[in-house]
């Protein structure tokens, strides 16, 4: 870009200020305002007919990277359909499915080294499984028997947050520490278009800007929040363009596309190893099933504005291509699939198993001294379980 300067003064974002007067033109890098403005469209670099997409910012992951993460991906839908029917089989407390969302849950995992931390949601037990999490450790929330079945520590992951957006300001201050320690860490925080309403977003993203902290933020836009569309939600021309407020770049992908994700969020994690920052990441996507089973979506959306997004998928568009490609053939998906039926394999023996808990841990590990109400409710429950043995 061609612009009228007087000196070479140079921004925090890597381009110059802009300035008026009769000095020579010269060329610079973009403004703060260009710089962090998100793409007018989602990037895109595999279209749903599975055509590569030409992006001038943006290179497309070579054909072996998009292989091994398209085996995550089709791992990935195998889990949510195994979760689904566990749920329906009374074996699962709750199962929030990220059907449609693979390819950001497949991003946000591989992007990551494993040093680096993951802050997930309930919807993103896919990205847990994917970074390398024992799947029924990950199950354990879900399926009722406690607040986590793994170490946070051990993988560098968080627990799953159910509430909303609080996982951030946890990210934030993880980034934070890592930067005081000198360490070379970065955090990826996961949350949803309707977690950016809440305050503690705010807060988030502020702080991460004004102490430049190594985080990305990624929210999965899937146009709902529960029964609340995203229109009632945010009336920004996107939810990425909300990062110019903080001073952070922001950037729109396209959520179902695997190329495109991992060549935008990788970028957005090297930049911020790089010393560059926080950034925030909006993919765009569907919620292609229900809430969580608790939920009934025919009570306020129709089945064909879901039937919309079915061309869109995340997997079909990524078969078609690297079958293009010749990297993928009969063989290759036989294997694929072999390893997905393992998965899901895993998971039913696992949850059909009972587990040995006690109910009275409910109670304990949060307060040195319990509450007298907590005392009352420990009381009434070994009350229960003594006449229910009796
Ligand atoms: C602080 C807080 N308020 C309300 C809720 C209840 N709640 C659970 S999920 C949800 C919708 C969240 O939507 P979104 O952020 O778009 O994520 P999605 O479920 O679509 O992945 C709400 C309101 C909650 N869990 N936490
Ligand atoms: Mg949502």
């Amino acid at each position: 870009m061609s612009i009228s300067t007087g000196s070479s003064a140079g921004n925090q974002y890597g381009g110059s200020m802009k300035r008026t007067g009769q000095d020579r033109s010269i060329d610079v890098g973009p403004t703060a305002e260009e710089y962090m403005l998100p793409s007018a469209q989602p990037v895109q670099l595999v279209d749903p007919q599975g055509e590569h997409v030409h992006n001038d910012r943006y290179p497309l992951p070579d054909g072996d990277e998009l292989l091994a993460a398209y085996r995550k991906l089709v791992i990935g839908r195998r889990i949510n359909e195994q979760a689904n029917a566990l749920v329906r089989q009374g074996r699962m407390a709750v199962y929030p499915s990220s059907h449609g969302q693979e390819a950001c849950q497949v991003a946000a995992a591989v992007v990551l080294e494993k040093d680096d931390w993951l802050f997930p949601t309930y919807r993103d037990t896919v990205a847990v499984i994917t970074r390398g999490v024992d799947p029924l450790e990950v199950l354990t929330l879900l399926r009722g028997d406690w607040h986590s079945g793994y170490d946070p520590h051990e993988h560098k992951t968080a627990t799953q947050a159910t509430p909303l957006a609080t996982q951030l300001l946890h990210a934030v201050g993880v980034a934070h520490a890592a930067k005081l320690r000198g360490e070379n860490t970065v955090v990826l925080a996961l949350c949803g278009d309707g977690a950016t309403s809440e305050g503690d977003f705010h807060e988030a993203l502020n702080f991460a800007a004004v102490f430049h902290v190594p985080v990305v933020f990624l929210v999965q836009n899937n146009e709902y929040a529960i029964s609340v569309p995203l229109k009632h939600q945010s009336v920004a021309p996107s939810l990425a363009h909300k990062a110019i407020g903080y001073g952070m770049p922001g950037e729109r992908v396209d959520g179902n596309d695997l190329a495109a994700m991992l060549s935008v969020l990788g970028k957005a994690v090297d930049r911020a190893r790089d010393g560059g920052g926080p950034a925030l990441v909006e993919a765009h996507t569907y919620r292609m099933q229900a809430h969580t089973n608790a939920d009934d979506p025919s009570r306020y959306r129709s089945q064909s504005d879901v039937e919309k997004w079915v061309p869109r998928d995340p997997i079909t568009r990524m078969r078609t291509y690297l079958g293009n490609l010749n990297l993928l053939n009969a063989d290759v998906e036989r294997d694929i699939a072999d390893a997905a039926e393992q998965t899901a394999t895993t998971l039913r023996d696992g949850l059909n198993s009972d587990p040995d808990i006690n109910p009275a841990d409910l109670f304990e590990y949060v307060y040195t001294e319990k509450t007298s109400q907590l005392r009352e409710q420990a009381a009434l429950l070994a009350d229960e379980l003594s006449r229910e043995g009796a």
